[in-house]
């Protein structure tokens, strides 16, 4: 069960946690429905859109109507975002209170890190199962029917009598290929196509087969340790990866079963083997499929050479992000511990260029330890990556999550301007700062965001403009596109966002393509 309404902004995307998880339930024998909080009612309208604009998804009175039209004695909540985390006690408590005897297990990043304080603080979930979960759902499913003991378990924790109980830590699946591919067929997959236009997770535009697009996972875990990094707390530092083979399979499913055009490899760390994922895009160039595909995860720029970047080219990929976070080596170094130089940044994104792939980064700005002159270091280098290598940059600022080293640097030295809750860390992401030290504090940060959007929006009016006016082809896509796909919001926004993108669908279609 995927409980909502969804904190933070209006998101789209398949719950693939519970997908896995329910795939191999059924594997075991088990009979699974899929109960979706995030998917908005049939008759979601644009009116309603201003009245959800925080929050996405179902009402808790039409999740009661939902969990009323069916029968099941097991819930399975997904809690994956602090920020979602009232949400899914609110549909514990429901489900307690609609069916008493009902055993309600929780499971997810979130809970991953305060597992504990969850089984204690909220009488409505019995179990919590921290980090991967199918196997582990099987084991409670087994205690349940008393054919193991609790306490046994790797992973969980649990009350019992007046104790809170964690077992110890569970060992992450080691052969991922011996996962069934996700339970697609539990969910209406033509419903998330409709829908994605509007909410796509990742961007509000589209690239052409853009509406079709899923989310596909390739591997899990991540063995760096960046500081603001909550990955390892439930998908581990060792890297696991699915087989080429594998991956191909399931690409090959989810374009002939369900039409899927489009793929954002969403994996903590796409590319630790580029072995790897080489024959994974030699794979899609002997099928001959004709798809698109992006890394809005953030991918290592530090792990992809010429030859690769021409085979993101020629496969579709629409747009690599590279974790760049910190123009400042020092800042990477000391305070992120990314573990990556600028120069090899710098190199990959102009041999991308080169290749005409077409890139953006992520920036996070506001770590303790970084100076006020290094955070304007690192917006001056985002500028320069736009103007020199095409290289589009989101500056974030740091928010603290659960668990992470961040986090304890902040409660240790007093940097919260507020404390940690729900609310606040979504207010976080609203732009809003939570950390304050010595050297800067939210307002400085928000400045610094403001400036660099500024200058970002000139540099691109400034390249918009040259290239509209170097090539009269891409001026007359760029009047047909307007019309072709109307903008949810004119103005700015627009003009940043769809206007520039269509520039860059246009280069998909028509420009400088390498040797595609
Ligand atoms: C894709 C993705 C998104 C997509 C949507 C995902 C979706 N389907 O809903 C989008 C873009 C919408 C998104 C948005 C955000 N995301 Co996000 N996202 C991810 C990402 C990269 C992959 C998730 C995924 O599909 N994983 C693959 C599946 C197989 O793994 P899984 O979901 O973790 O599920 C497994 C286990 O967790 C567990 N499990 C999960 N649910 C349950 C339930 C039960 C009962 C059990 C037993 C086990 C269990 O078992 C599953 C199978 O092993 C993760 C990173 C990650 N590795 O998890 C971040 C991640 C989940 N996101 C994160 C964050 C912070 C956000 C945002 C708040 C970011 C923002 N700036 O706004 C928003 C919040 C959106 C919202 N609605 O409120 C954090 C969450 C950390 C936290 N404690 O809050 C993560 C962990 C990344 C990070 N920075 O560390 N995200
Ligand atoms: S930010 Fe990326 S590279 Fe760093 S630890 Fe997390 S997943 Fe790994």
């Amino acid at each position: 069960m995927r409980f909502l309404p969804s904190r933070t902004w209006d998101m789209i995307d398949l719950p693939l946690g519970l997908l896995y998880i329910a795939t191999n339930l059924e594997k075991h024998g088990y009979d699974v429905i899929l109960i979706d909080g995030v998917m908005p009612p049939e008759d979601y309208s644009p009116a309603e859109w201003k009245r959800y604009e925080n929050y996405f998804g179902v009402t808790f009175e039409e999740m009661e109507r939902r969990i009323s039209t069916v029968d099941f004695d097991v819930a399975c909540i997904s809690a994956q975002y602090t920020v979602q985390f009232p949400n899914a006690v609110k549909t514990g408590e429901l489900i307690k209170r609609m069916k008493p005897d009902c055993k309600v297990i929780i499971g997810g990043a979130h809970v991953t890190v305060q597992h504990r304080e969850i089984i204690s603080n909220y009488k409505c979930f019995d179990v919590c199962i921290r980090g991967e979960g199918e196997y582990a759902v099987l084991d409670v499913m087994d205690a349940l029917k008393g054919q193991k003991r609790f306490d046994e378990i790797g992973g969980i924790t649990f009350r019992a009598n007046n104790d809170i109980i964690s077992t110890t830590q569970r060992e992450p699946i080691k052969n991922l290929d011996e996962l069934p591919f996700p339970a697609y067929h539990l969910i209406d997959m033509e419903r998330y196509f409709a829908l994605n236009k509007r909410f796509a997770s990742r961007t509000a535009y589209t690239f052409p087969g853009w509406e079709r697009g899923v989310s596909l996972i390739t591997s899990r875990g991540c063995p760096y340790r960046c500081n603001f990094c909550s990955i390892y707390l439930h998908m581990g530092r060792k890297w696991r990866y699915h087989s080429p083979e594998y991956v191909l399979n399931h690409m090959e499913l989810l374009i002939e079963r369900y039409g899927v055009k489009y793929f954002h490899l969403e994996d903590d760390n796409l590319t630790v083997s580029p072995e790897r994922f080489e024959r994974i895009l030699s794979g899609i160039i002997k099928k001959g499929w004709k798809i698109r595909w992006d890394t809005p995860n953030g991918v290592r720029a530090d792990t992809f050479n010429f030859e690769l970047l021409k085979k993101c080219r020629k496969t579709g990929c629409t747009f690599l992000i590279f974790g760049i976070e910190s123009g400042v080596q020092r800042v990477l170094n000391e305070v992120i511990c990314k573990n990556i130089r600028i120069e090899e940044i710098e190199k990959t994104a102009e041999l991308a260029k080169k290749a005409s792939v077409n890139t953006r980064a992520f920036y996070v700005i506001g770590n303790p330890g970084e100076t006020k002159e290094e955070i304007k270091m690192t917006v001056s280098h985002a500028l320069k990556m736009i103007r020199k290598f095409d290289c589009f940059g989101g500056i974030a600022m740091a928010v603290p999550l659960f668990g992470t080293r961040l986090f304890d640097d902040c409660i240790k030295n007093g940097y919260l301007v507020k404390e940690m809750t729900p609310e606040n860390i979504a207010e976080g992401y609203s732009h809003n700062g939570m950390i304050k030290t010595g050297e800067f504090n939210p307002e400085f940060l928000k400045e610094m965001l403001k400036l660099a959007d500024k200058k970002t929006t000139a540099l691109l009016k400034r390249i918009f403009l040259r290239r509209i006016f170097s090539d009269v082809r891409l001026l007359f896509y760029c009047i047909k596109s307007t019309f072709t796909t109307p903008p949810l919001k004119w103005g700015e926004v627009y003009y940043k966002v769809i206007f520039f993108h269509h520039a860059l669908t246009w280069d998909m279609e028509y420009g400088r393509i390498a040797d595609r």
